[in-house]
């Protein structure tokens, strides 16, 4: 039986946060599982509804419960590193921490780079790319949207004969057209989620989301890759090592 203190001075929906917090630390509820409904704990704590849901809705936003729309409320996973010194792609990263990549192919095809796009892979407007969207997942887990695009003369034929919910893209590069990447420039940025991207991502809609670019080099020197991908920001921490440069 848990007992709420109505006269203590600490709101009761602190002591509600306090005691879920408790729950997830003990292990009484594990990372990635479903806790108890708002009526079911509002049963248990004896208390308003409305006071359990304020306790869950600050849960979520500190990132220790998230919730997944018309499933319900879930411990968060603790969140993964993310390494930015190493040019590694998707599969090497989630193969290294022992989770099963996969992906969903949302569009795949070869289409005339735009203007701008052209611009950031140093080619003429109009010159082929493939193009491949994917929702990247780690252990069923969406992570990430990746929506990219490959200069199509280091690659010809690649869509025909891939498939690329399966396999790996660097690996393919590498294995059958000899494409090794050496460098990548990469950016990153905070914003909200899309609709749609919420519904692929199965976030809250607005919830945050890391929009990283990547422009990635061959051996030859030349730009290759360009993409644009948006990394849930509830699931994803960046790590890198910084060094003090004494000429600044
Ligand atoms: C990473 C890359 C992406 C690349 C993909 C290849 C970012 C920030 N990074 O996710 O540019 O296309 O790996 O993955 O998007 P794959 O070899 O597993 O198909």
């Amino acid at each position: 039986m848990i007992v709420l203190d109505a006269n203590s001075s600490k709101p009761l929906y602190e002591q509600i946060k306090e005691y879920i917090l408790r729950q997830i630390q003990s292990g009484t509820y594990v990372h990635g599982e479903r806790i108890p409904s708002e009526r079911s704990l509002s049963e248990t704590l004896n208390v308003n509804r409305l006071t359990v849901k304020k306790a869950l809705d600050e849960l979520v936003q500190a990132g220790h419960l998230s919730v997944q729309i018309g499933k319900g409320t879930y411990v968060s996973q603790p969140k993964f590193d993310l390494q930015l010194e190493t040019l590694t792609s998707f599969t090497e990263e989630m193969t290294r921490r022992g989770q099963r990549p996969s992906s969903r192919v949302l569009s795949a095809g070869v289409l005339p780079v735009t203007l701008a796009d052209a611009r950031k892979l140093s080619i003429p407007p109009g010159e082929p790319v493939v193009m491949l969207v994917r929702l990247r997942l780690a252990d069923d887990v969406p992570m990430a949207i990746e929506r990219l695009q490959f200069v199509a003369s280091h690659c010809p034929g690649i869509l025909d004969g891939h498939d690329f919910s399966r396999e790996s893209l660097y690996e393919v590069l590498l294995h059958e057209y000899g494409v090794q990447l050496i460098r990548a420039e990469q950016s990153i940025e905070a914003r909200r989620a899309t609709s749609e991207e919420s519904r692929l991502l199965e976030i809250m809609p607005n919830d945050p989301i890391l929009d990283m670019t990547r422009v990635t080099y061959s051996t030859s020197g030349q730009r290759v890759e360009y993409t644009r991908s948006a990394y849930c920001g509830s699931r994803y921490k960046f790590q890198a090592v910084l060094k003090y440069n004494p000429t600044h």
